[in-house]
């Protein structure tokens, strides 16, 4: 399931510092030659990319990255200090272009991917420097180069590894908001979700996985009916499926809803029927435990495997995370 996520920024590289005109005063040197140093060059900014950020998150709080001056030369030919770098951490997968041209200058694909986008001025050469035979004694020094600025915009298309499929009202928006940090819409109704939505989950050792939430599928999906067909072609790139049940909703057997849901999944593309999914008997906070337990035996009487949870209170989703973390683990042996 791909995503764009886009965002603006400003780049400036830091001015160069000022050359510095200065003499040399020593007691018994009377006239000392010239000694003023050159200016530091300014900072430069650079965008280097990094597996571990998922989501161009950080541009939303910061547009504007200003790295820092150099300093002025000074007497004694001291040279000016060079300003300090910055670096813009981002996604692998990004990429970025000139605003004003439209041009792509940069397309991070690698871990380590790193280039200047805004280059440093250079510091200005101090008087030391314009000494000649002629003129021993020079009262000129340059200013230092003001450092690149200029607009982008980064993009970064995100690949969704799980994706929640289930019927409208399951609690699938529920389930995202509560293992990330999206935000997506919640509500009693059915077709609460109208397009998908991305999050970003935690999980252990560092790792992280992205979900996405599609609109609630319905009996007729596949030939375009309600708005989840439009999406379940988002599905089918994602390495896992949670297939969401709200498990206070059953009339007659418990299969049922499933059986609906994956016929519809099979019909639109028979490759999802063999794709790693579990299912989620959700709202377990609505039933007693011996409606739960009834359900779950329905369920592993069919070969299912499932997992009880309760993606309102939060019951039960850090063992979906640890279940998460084993098979994309898995995976990617
Ligand atoms: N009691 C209880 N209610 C829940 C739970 N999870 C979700 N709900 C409620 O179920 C309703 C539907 O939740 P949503 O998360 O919007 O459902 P959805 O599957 O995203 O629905 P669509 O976007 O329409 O497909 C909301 O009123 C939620 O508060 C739960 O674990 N327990
Ligand atoms: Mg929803």
């Amino acid at each position: 399931m791909a995503f764009i996520d886009e965002a603006k920024f400003f780049v400036k590289a830091g001015d160069g510092g000022r050359g510095c005109v200065s003499f040399r005063r020593e007691k018994f040197i009377p006239r000392g030659g010239p000694d003023g140093g050159d200016g530091g060059n300014g900072g430069s900014v650079y965008i280097e990319a990094v597996t571990r950020l998922h989501s161009l998150l950080d541009f939303k709080y910061r547009s504007h990255f200003i790295a820092k001056n150099g300093t002025h030369g000074m007497g004694k030919k001291m040279h000016g200090a060079r300003g300090k770098d910055w670096t813009i951490l981002v996604p692998v997968g990004s990429i970025v272009k000139d605003v004003e041209t439209g041009e792509v200058l940069i397309d991070l694909v690698e871990e380590g991917d790193r280039y200047r986008v805004a280059q440093g001025g250079i510091g200005g050469r101090g008087n030391v420097r314009f000494a000649t035979s002629t003129n021993r004694a020079p009262r000129i020094a340059d200013k230092g180069r003001p450092g690149d600025e200029r607009w982008l915009r980064i993009e970064l298309k995100l690949i969704a590894d799980v994706g929640l499929i289930g019927l409208p009202n399951a609690g699938k928006s529920t389930l995202l908001s509560n293992i990330s940090a999206a935000n997506p819409k919640v509500a009693p109704y059915p077709f609460t979700t109208l397009e998908p939505q991305l999050g970003v989950v935690h999980l252990d050792y560092g790792e992280s996985c992205i979900v996405a939430d599609i609109p609630g599928l319905i009996e007729g999906a596949s030939e375009g009916i309600g708005l989840g067909h439009k999406f379940l072609r988002h599905v089918e790139r994602t390495r896992i499926l949670l297939h969401v049940i709200d498990g206070s909703g059953f009339e007659g057997n418990p299969l049922d809803q499933y059986r609906i849901l994956e016929k519809e999944l099979a019909q639109f593309n028979d490759e999802l029927v063999d794709r790693k999914r579990l299912i989620l008997l959700n709202k377990k906070d609505l039933l007693s435990d011996e409606e739960l337990k009834a359900v779950q035996e329905t369920f592993q009487a069919a070969g299912l495997e499932t997992m009880a949870i309760s993606a309102e209170s939060g019951a039960g989703l850090d063992g979906l995370k640890d279940w998460l973390s084993e098979i994309l683990l898995e995976e990617e042996v």
